[in-house]
């Protein structure tokens, strides 16, 4: 039997109409570098950037730079750049070619080339997907870490190996260029990532003993809110995007239908008219980042740890777990609804319901130990931000608590039925070394994973009624299991 062809540029014309791309791919000039070329990027930013261009035009291919790894720009290459992405739910799957990428290059492999094209004028936005840890910042306190890679990049002369160290590489280079204004734009899940990124350049600066004068007059950093499960691709995604397309795409993805923007109004070169490809546009996306990261990614972790920690494989499982859902829905309603003031018009509690819907496809196999990944670099903005204003406010977030507690029975290494669990973690050997330093108990766990300061702000840690919160939970999931713990909440 004849293999399958491979996508590319020479068999766009065997797709099926609804799949191709929007935009004829390579036409369209550089005017964005994106960094981290990762599945979450490619399904949502990409997308929004190709609709925005077939609808309104512009100057806004986008070069994707993938900060070490080769294997995706390789495929990429072999593709003319063209990959694909799935949309699929209960209702079915719909698979369309994305052309808004004009190159992808990696940067651990020729750093030179991606500084150049941040001096490149024709260059007026950047956007970042490089995950919590790729910033270089401390999770709780958002100061720069004390790390060896990116003091080599900013007191050194070799070329930079960290995002950070990149970036500033980029800007020193543009500002000797005098190549123009420039916005940089974080699209990861933190909280006030505008002001994290702009505080980790004036940091980075000033560490490396710059003068930040042309930064500060040049450079933007809006803060944005970016939504969409995308799991990461296995071989069932690529069988099925070759199913729906009749071509072979070896970096296909997947994600669920749903898809949501908030960004910041502040580009000082310009911008895609993303607002006709439908995010929002607005002053302010605090207020979303918020609604977002609490009542969407602080549900999803603790579906994540929950299930990971019953044996469950996905996140679909998770939610078919008798008693989780509903011990989620009183986090969204009793700690995460009081916690902060969401956007005008929009009910936490309704959107609460429409994450734990979304969480419900059935056609998304996002894996627990996928969304487990990270915890001490995602729990602060996701959970211990509610738990911190809920305390404020004299509330006592049980919930929260025990999203906390199943992070930290997660961070032992072993699920409820004895199987291990890898903790993928940047602080990991920190975390392990803590643990196993603690007394084998639910009061030496919370101790020990307390006294992680990169986590846990120091009023947290010393506040007697979470620490009991969490060691309640932690002492009924020694007894009982997580999986019948849950099933008695009631
Ligand atoms: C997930 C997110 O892996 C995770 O931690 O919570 O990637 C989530 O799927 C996205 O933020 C949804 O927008």
């Amino acid at each position: 039997m004849a293999m399958t062809p491979r996508l590319g540029l020479d068999t766009l014309r065997r797709l099926p109409a609804e799949s191709r791309p929007l935009v004829r791919p390579g036409t369209v000039p550089v005017g964005i570098v994106h960094i981290g070329l990762g599945a979450f990027f490619r399904a949502h930013q990409a997308v929004y950037t190709e609709e925005a261009v077939a609808a309104a035009g512009g100057d806004w291919g986008i070069v994707g730079v993938a900060p070490r790894s080769a294997d995706v720009v390789a495929a990429l290459k072999e593709q003319d750049n063209l990959y694909s992405v799935t949309e699929m739910s209960a209702g079915g799957a719909r698979a369309k070619v994305i052309g808004a990428l004009a190159g992808a290059q990696v940067a651990a492999t020729d750093p030179e080339r991606v500084v150049a094209r941040l001096a490149d004028p024709a260059v007026r936005v950047v956007t970042l997907c490089v995950t919590e840890k790729g910033y270089k910042l401390d999770p709780a306190t958002g100061q720069l870490l004390d790390d060896p890679a990116l003091t080599a990049d900013l007191l050194g002369d070799g070329s930079p190996t960290t995002v950070p160290g990149l970036l500033v590489r980029g800007l020193l280079a543009r500002a000797r260029a005098d190549a123009g204004p420039i916005a940089v734009v974080s699209c990861d899940n933190f909280s006030a990532n505008g002001r994290r990124v702009r505080g980790m350049l004036a940091a980075a600066y000033a560490m490396a003993g710059h003068d930040d004068a042309w930064l500060r007059a040049n450079v933007s950093c809006p803060g944005t809110m970016v939504d969409r499960i995308v799991p990461a691709s296995t071989d069932a995604t690529r069988a099925a995007a070759a199913a729906l397309l009749g071509v072979r795409d070896e970096v296909a993805l997947a994600g669920e239908p749903y898809r949501q923007w908030v960004i910041e109004d502040d580009f000082p070169g310009g911008r895609p008219a993303w607002e006709l490809a439908g995010a929002v546009l607005t002053d302010d996306a605090g207020p979303w980042e918020r609604l977002k990261l609490r009542a969407l990614n602080g549900v999803h972790s603790g579906m994540a740890y929950l299930g990971a920690l019953a044996g469950r494989e996905t996140i679909v499982d998770a939610y078919r777990m008798p008693g989780l859902v509903d011990a989620m829905r009183r986090f969204v309603a009793e700690d995460i609804a009081p916690s902060f003031t969401p956007p005008d018009g929009v009910s936490v509690v309704d959107y609460g319901e429409q994450s734990l819907a979304r969480f419900a496809n059935p056609a998304i196999a996002h894996r627990t130990t996928q969304v487990a990944m990270d915890g001490s670099q995602k729990l602060p903005q996701r959970v211990l931000e509610t738990i911190r204003d809920r305390r404020a406010a004299g509330g006592e977030p049980r919930w929260g608590a025990l999203v906390v507690a199943a992070w930290m029975r997660y961070a032992r290494g072993v699920a409820d039925d004895g199987r291990p669990l890898h903790l993928d973690d940047p602080l990991a050997d920190r975390i392990r070394a803590a643990i196993a330093a603690a007394p084998d108990s639910p009061e030496g766990l919370a101790g020990a994973l307390f006294g992680l300061t990169e986590v846990f702000p120091a009023e947290l840690a010393a506040d007697e009624t979470v620490r009991t919160l969490v060691v309640d939970w932690l002492t009924e999931f020694d007894k009982h299991g997580v999986e019948s713990t849950l099933a008695g909440v009631g």
